[in-house]
């Protein structure tokens, strides 16, 4: 299989740059999660000597996948699969074994593959979005409100995190940007309060998605989940079933913090969503498999970047491909 080919890193880093400049958000995906080379596969032919699948390599995979936070307990599952079909001599070559690791890797991330939809029958269709200070909640909402109005969808954004005037302001740049509007009040506000003004203002806008900022940071962790259901409770009083999707933000360079994030999350809220930001900085994107494997929560999105294009849908088979596969110029990447 070309896939898995290894050429020289300089090779490979010149091959990144040019598709990481390529259109096409699979094609960015693989340059900026790999950077040149891919951290789960390069120059692993160089640990088979005569092309036997042995422990050694076997030992390596499982170094890789742990220090790419993938997890301990995921990363057990993973290396069990192919130890099992190693011993039952199944995997005779390496394009085999990393075929048998593509296979294990994708059953992970598969079930949770399910893309926002936007349920037209809800008006507005209202998007909560959580997560702790930095992850980029507010970039996202902004690529997001982008991605949704380029879809043809009516869009208003509540600023909800009153925290800090700043974090009003930068919505407000990103309404200005995309063309939509932002409903907000002064800082110190009741986030409450300026969700359920925002609400009143989509409903009678006539908007298909309200899209509600949160902030990420109180004076403890249980005051910000109290507020987080508070807003909830009432945005209830608009429409019983609103927020239609708790959009929690994890940045992925958090590791396994994130993973913890993700359960208190879900705990306090109910989360229906997830977005994995910074999956272009150090981050391995490993943390995508064992969140996935360890609470099941659909994964809507990922960030790549700062800029609006930098963000897709999560495709779990290109994710995947990108895990496993460096970028490389010759269009496969495309
Ligand atoms: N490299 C990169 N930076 C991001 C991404 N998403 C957000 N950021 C940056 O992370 C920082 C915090 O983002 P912000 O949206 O303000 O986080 P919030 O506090 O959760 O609202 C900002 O500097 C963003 O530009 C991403 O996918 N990649
Ligand atoms: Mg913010």
């Amino acid at each position: 299989m070309a896939l898995f080919s290894f050429k020289s890193k300089k090779d490979d880093e010149a091959a990144a740059e040019k598709v990481a400049k390529q259109p096409g958000f699979v094609a960015r995906l693989r340059a900026k999660l790999n950077r040149g080379d891919s951290w789960l596969t390069y120059d692993l032919a160089n640990l088979l000597p005569g092309g036997r699948i042995d422990d050694a390599v076997l030992d390596e995979l499982e170094t890789r996948l742990i220090s790419a936070d993938v997890g301990i307990e995921t990363t057990g599952k993973i290396l069990g699969e192919l130890r099992r079909r190693v011993s039952r001599n199944e995997l005779g070559s390496l394009d085999a074994l990393l075929g048998a690791l593509r296979e294990s890797m994708l059953a992970i991330v598969a079930p949770v593959g399910r893309p926002l939809e936007v349920d037209a029958s809800k008006r507005p269709f209202v998007i909560l979005v959580v997560g702790v200070n930095g992850s980029g909640k507010t970039t996202t909402i902004g690529k997001l409100a982008r991605r949704l109005t380029d879809e043809g969808h009516k869009v208003v954004l509540a600023a909800g995190d009153t925290f800090r005037a700043a974090a009003i302001e930068q919505l407000q740049v990103w309404g200005e940007r995309d063309g939509v509007p932002v409903i907000s009040q002064a800082a110190g506000a009741d986030p409450a309060a300026v969700i359920f003004d925002a609400m009143q203002s989509a409903q009678a806008r006539g908007a298909d998605v309200l899209i509600a900022d949160t902030a990420g940071r109180l004076h403890t962790q249980s005051n910000l989940m109290d507020e987080l259901r508070k807003v909830k409770r009432v945005l209830g009083r608009l429409d019983a079933e609103a927020p239609h999707e708790v959009l929690l933000v994890l940045d992925a360079g958090q590791g396994q913090n994130a993973l913890a994030q993700a359960q208190q999350f879900n705990e306090a809220m109910g989360v229906t969503g997830l977005v994995l930001t910074k999956l272009d900085g150090t981050a391995k994107g490993g943390i995508v498999f064992a969140i996935a494997d360890r609470l099941g929560i659909p994964v809507r999105y990922i960030g790549i970047g700062e800029s609006a294009e930098d963000f897709g849908v999560f495709d779990p088979e290109s994710f995947v491909d990108a895990v496993l596969s460096p970028a490389r110029a010759g269009g496969e990447a495309a």
